[in-house]
């Protein structure tokens, strides 16, 4: 549901750290986002800090093997999903009537009516809020639909034949591209990009590729 925990998840699974899920974690959340970890009591907001303090904590480097120039190019692959087409996925995701009732089926299920339509009616206004602030909600359809598709062609050049973003070898910023495309390509959400998935062969083989190396089982939360 969220490509930021999926993304935190992935990283931990590269770097073989043990981990719990709570679901219930979203009230506390410090900065009122997910994910945010506790790790030995002290807790840390935010997917990217979240990477620093394992990669501090646990003398891991991500991107150990790759030059200055390739760690450039792939934290501005990471920023480019997490900052541009997060926002047009998010549109598709929560402001499109039947992806929309997917989500909902799945987060809100508890909850009865007639708190339920009330809550996803100020679910749907804040993200509606929320996009025209950052400005993606200010684009017609087929602008963002222009921007999606130039972002993931951009992405499937940059990956190209290879089996991991920057080469041979997963870096930090695989398990954001993973995040993202298993969003984009997910059955259940339909999306211009969904519905062209062809086009994108190799982003779709590599989240295969990603969910057969390191998820066997699956990420421990649909957070
Ligand atoms: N920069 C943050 C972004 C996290 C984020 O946007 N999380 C979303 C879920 S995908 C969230 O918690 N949204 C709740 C809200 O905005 O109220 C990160 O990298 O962790």
């Amino acid at each position: 549901m969220s490509p930021f925990v999926s993304k935190t998840e992935m990283l931990l699974k590269i770097a073989a750290l043990p981990y719990d899920t709570n679901l219930r974690g979203f009230a506390k959340a410090p900065k009122g986002k997910l994910p945010y970890i506790e790790d030995d009591g002290t807790v840390i907001a935010d997917s990217t800090f979240i990477r620093w303090h394992i990669e501090k904590k646990y003398g891991i480097d991500f991107d150990a093997g790759l030059t200055e120039q390739e760690r450039g190019i792939a934290w501005c692959a990471e920023k480019l999903l997490e900052d541009n087409l997060y926002w047009i996925l998010l549109e598709w995701r929560w402001l499109n009537a039947v992806n929309f009732g997917r989500t909902a089926d799945l987060l809100f299920k508890k909850i009865p009516w007639p708190a339920r339509p009330a809550i996803e009616a100020v679910v749907q206004h804040k993200m509606r809020k929320a996009l025209h602030a950052q400005g993606t909600g200010r684009h017609n359809p087929d602008e963002k639909l222009v921007l999606a598709k130039k972002s993931l062609e951009s992405l499937s050049a940059l990956l190209g034949n290879k089996p991991y973003l920057m080469g041979a070898k997963p870096c930090g910023a695989d398990a954001t591209l993973f995040a993202f495309m298993a969003g984009v390509f997910c059955p259940q959400f339909d999306t211009p990009l969904s519905r062209d998935a062809a086009h994108y062969a190799n982003l779709a083989h590599y989240v295969e590729r990603m969910r057969r190396e390191y998820l066997d089982g699956g990420l421990q939360a649909a957070a």
